[in-house]
């Protein structure tokens, strides 16, 4: 494969249906060679937001290091979600594994399939929560405001902390 410089992402994890522990735990674990995971947030439970009648989600945040471009990495971790078990539904609808790119390096990117920064993370103190966990003084890149002050104006009512790790032997 051809060389690219390698950039930092950060992804947001959901999970509400199965295993939700060993389902977010599949994302780190699956993603090496071309992505390597070096933080991990704490992991919360969360109320479920946009559609209301579902479980409870599991999220979190991860950052990583990737040689792949920003659409190879979106078309790997779409692979990913379907691997991991997750199957259609619905906008917003109940998920085994969402994985979604928030950030890639402070690119700035609308396309069809991709939107960098996230369009909507500054609304969800579900990804702002784990996001401040391990990156409180980025700043996002359209809106100039870092992680730290975008989560101070959100409601974090629904957000509860819910375990440091996530190890499958403890
Ligand atoms: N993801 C959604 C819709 N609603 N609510 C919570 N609490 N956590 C999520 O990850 C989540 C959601 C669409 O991706
Ligand atoms: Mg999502
Ligand atoms: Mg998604």
């Amino acid at each position: 494969m051809s060389h690219h410089p390698t950039a930092t992402v950060i992804l947001a994890l959901g999970s509400n249906l199965g295993d939700r522990m060993a389902n977010l735990r599949a994302v780190p674990a699956a993603l090496p060679p071309y992505t390597c995971v070096f933080a991990c947030s704490p992991i919360y439970e969360t109320e479920p937001w946009g559609y209301t009648d579902q479980p409870a989600f599991l999220n979190q945040v991860i950052a990583g290091k990737t040689r792949l471009q920003p659409l190879t990495l979106l078309r790997r971790l779409k692979k990913l979600e379907v691997q991991i078990g997750r199957t259609p539904t619905f906008r917003n609808g109940p998920r085994l594994i969402d994985i979604d790119m928030l950030f890639y390096n402070d690119l700035i990117l609308e396309s069809p399939r991709l939107t960098l920064p996230h369009p909507r993370l500054h609304e969800r103190a579900f990804v702002l929560t784990p996001l401040a966990d391990i990156a409180p003084e980025l700043r996002h890149p359209v809106l100039h405001k870092t992680v730290r002050e975008l989560l101070a104006a959100t409601d974090r009512a629904g957000v509860k902390f819910y375990s440091y790790l996530n190890r499958s032997n403890l």
